[in-house]
C-alpha cells in the first residue's frame, strides 16, 4: 500500500494485490472515485490476470494444511486481535467507507460495529467449535462427530457493507480452518486493503487470505470462480446479485459444491390498519431510503391497508420530500450519493419502467443537479452521484417495478384490504429476504411470522438492520437456503465428520450384531386383509 497526495484532497490510496503473503504489483489498473466527489480518486487497484488469481488459489491450498493443524482456539486469537484493531482504528475506518463508498458516517461506524461485533462472537466461538460425543449401539464402541474445514474459500463480496459483509465471511471461514481467497468490489477496493492490512497485522499466516482486485466479468471474480473447476477451490461464498449468484450456483452445482449465495431482495414492509402509524412511517422511510436504499434489506414495497392508506401516503411523500441529501460527512443527512453509475443509470431507468407498468409517481425521484438542487441538499451535485426519492402510487404486485430489485432510492405503495391480502402481497415475488409488518395484533404477527417466506422478519421494525449473530440469508431468488453469522454459518464452512473408535477388539457390525429385544406378539388383523 502507498499513498498519492492530492492537490486539495486526502491522498489517493495505491493497493495492491497480496498473493501468496506477498503483495504483487500490476502494469493494469483501475481507479475507484468518491462518490460523492468524482474528483477525488480515492483508490487506484490493480487488475488481476487469470494466472495471478490462480496462483492466490495455488497459495491458498498448501497455506490451508497448516492452518487447519493450528488449534481453533488459537485461530481465534487473530481474530480477536482483528476485533481490537478494528475498534482501535474505527473512526477513520468509518471516515473511509465513508468516502470511498458514500455512506452516511454514523451508517459506516455501524458497520465497521458490525464487524467488530462479528469479531468479538467468533473469537469466543474458536473455543467451541464443538462436536459431540454420540453413543453407540454395540459394546465397547465411542461415536464422535468433528467438524472439519472444507479447503479454500473464494469469497466475492459487494461494496455496500464493504467491512462487515466481508468479516461475515472471512472471519468464520477462516476460524473454521479454511484458507481464503477474497475478491473485494470494485467499488471499494481500498476499504479492502486497510481490512486486509488488519489482518496481517493481527498475525495471519502468509498465504492463508490473499486479495485479488478486478472489475467486472472477464476479470478477477469470473477467473476465481473458475478455479473451482480447476479443482483449486472447494468453497464459493458470494454476495452480489441474483443473476451472477445463479451462474456460481450452476457452476458449484457441477463439481458437487454447496456455495454461500446471498442475493438479492424485494423486501415487503406491511403496514396494518391497527399500526402505531408514526413508527410505522419512520420505519418505511428508513427501510426505503436509508443507505439511498443500496441494501440488499432495503424495503421494495410498502403494503398498506386502504384504511389508512391516506395517512400513509400524505405523511411518506411529506417526509420522504424532506429528507436532506449531500455530503456523506455532514452528520445531518438522511442519505449520501449512489455507490456508482452503474446503480445511478439502472435506477433513472426504472421511472421510465414504473410508468409502462402504469404506476403513479406520489413523489417523482431524479438525479440531482446544480440547479435542481434544493434547499433539502447539501453536497455538491456536479460532482457527486445524487438522487431525490422516488414513491411509486397505485402499485400493483403484477408490475415489474413490485417484482424488481432496484438498488437506489425508490420503493412502491401497494393498497391491500386486510391481512391476507397483505400477506399474499408480501409473498408475491420470487425473493425472500428481508420482511416486516407493523401491527399491534399479536395474531397478526404470529400469523405474519408463520406464513411469510422471508430468511428475515421484522414485527415494529424495519427491513434492514439485521444484527451480527442472528442467520442472515433468504428463501427463493435471495439466495440457496446458506445463511451467513452467527453459529449457523459455521455449517456453511465446515463438513461433518462421523469417527467410530471400537475397542472390542473384535469385529462389531452395526445393525447386525446388535441383541434384539423379543418383538410383541403380532395382532389378529387376519380378517381385514385378504
Ligand atoms: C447487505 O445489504 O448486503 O441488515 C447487508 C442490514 C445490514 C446488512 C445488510 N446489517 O441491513
Amino acid at each position: 500500500m502507498d499513498v498519492k497526495p492530492q492537490q486539495g484532497l486526502p491522498s489517493t490510496l495505491v493497493v495492491q494485490n497480496f498473493i501468496a503473503g506477498a503483495p504483487r504489483a500490476s502494469a493494469a489498473t483501475f481507479e475507484r472515485r468518491n462518490p460523492a466527489n468524482r474528483d477525488d480518486v480515492v483508490t487506484v487497484a490493480p487488475l488481476a490476470t487469470a494466472s495471478e488469481v490462480q496462483e492466490a488459489c495455488k497459495a491458498a491450498k498448501a497455506a490451508q494444511k497448516q492452518w487447519a493443524r493450528v488449534p481453533a482456539p488459537q485461530r481465534a486469537q487473530v481474530i480477536g486481535r482483528l476485533g481490537e484493531l478494528l475498534r482501535a482504528n474505527k473512526e477513520p475506518l468509518s471516515r473511509f467507507v465513508s468516502r470511498e463508498m458514500g455512506k452516511p458516517l454514523r451508517e459506516a461506524r455501524g458497520s465497521v460495529q458490525e464487524a467488530i461485533d462479528t469479531a468479538e462472537f467468533f473469537q469466543s466461538e474458536g473455543r467451541r467449535l464443538y462436536g459431540q460425543t454420540v453413543p453407540s449401539e454395540l459394546t465397547q464402541k465411542e461415536l464422535f462427530t468433528y467438524r472439519r474445514p472444507i479447503g479454500v474459500t473464494a469469497v466475492i463480496t459487494a461494496g455496500n457493507f464493504p467491512i462487515a459483509v466481508p468479516s461475515w465471511k472471512l472471519i468464520p471461514a477462516l476460524l473454521c480452518g479454511n484458507s481464503v481467497v477474497w475478491k473485494p468490489s470494485d467499488d471499494a477496493p481500498g476499504v479492502a486493503a486497510l481490512f486486509f492490512d488488519l489482518w496481517l497485522r493481527a498475525g495471519l499466516p502468509d498465504g492463508v487470505l490473499s486479495v485479488v482486485h478486478g472489475r467486472g466479468a472477464g476479470s478477477a471474480g469470473e477467473f476465481l470462480v473458475q478455479q473451482v473447476e480447476a479443482g483449486l477451490v472447494d468453497k464459493v461464498s458470494f454476495t452480489g446479485s441474483t443473476q451472477v449468484g445463479r451462474s456460481i450456483g450452476e457452476i458449484c452445482g457441477r463439481q458437487l459444491q454447496t456455495p454461500s449465495l446471498e442475493l438479492g431482495g424485494k423486501n415487503p414492509l406491511v403496514i396494518l390498519a391497527d399500526a402505531d402509524l408514526e413508527l410505522a412511517i419512520e420505519g418505511a422511510l428508513w427501510a426505503s431510503f436509508g443507505t439511498a436504499g443500496q441494501r440488499c434489506t432495503s424495503a421494495g414495497n410498502i403494503i398498506v391497508d386502504q384504511r389508512v392508506m391516506p395517512e400513509v401516503r400524505a405523511q411518506l411523500k411529506r417526509r420522504a420530500e424532506a429528507l436532506v441529501i449531500g455530503d456523506p460527512l455532514n452528520e445531518a443527512i438522511a442519505y449520501g450519493p449512489m455507490i456508482n453509475e452503474r446503480f445511478l443509470k439502472n435506477w433513472i431507468a426504472q421511472r421510465e419502467r414504473g410508468l409502462a407498468d402504469g404506476a403513479s409517481l406520489l413523489v417523482d425521484g431524479a438525479r440531482i443537479a446544480k440547479e435542481t438542487a434544493g434547499e433539502h441538499f447539501v453536497g455538491d451535485a456536479e460532482r457527486g452521484l445524487y438522487a431525490t426519492p422516488r414513491i411509486f402510487d397505485k402499485v400493483t404486485m403484477s408490475m415489474s417495478v413490485a417484482q424488481e430489485e432496484c438498488f437506489g432510492p425508490t420503493v412502491n405503495l401497494v393498497e391491500v384490504n386486510g391481512f391476507d391480502e397483505a400477506l399474499a402481497a408480501a409473498n408475491a415475488t420470487p425473493y425472500g429476504l428481508s420482511s416486516a409488518i407493523y401491527t399491534r395484533d399479536a395474531s397478526a404477527m404470529l400469523r405474519f411470522k408463520e406464513g411469510i417466506s422471508a430468511g428475515m422478519t421484522s414485527i415494529n421494525n424495519s427491513t434492514t438492520g439485521a444484527e451480527a449473530h442472528l442467520p442472515f440469508g433468504g428463501n427463493g431468488w435471495s439466495g440457496n437456503g446458506t445463511r451467513e453469522s452467527g453459529i449457523w454459518v459455521i455449517d456453511a464452512y465446515t463438513r461433518w465428520q462421523a469417527v467410530n473408535v471400537d475397542l472390542a477388539g473384535k469385529l462389531q457390525k452395526a445393525q447386525i450384531d446388535v441383541a434384539d429385544a423379543a418383538p410383541p406378539d403380532p395382532l389378529d388383523w387376519a380378517a381385514l386383509v385378504q
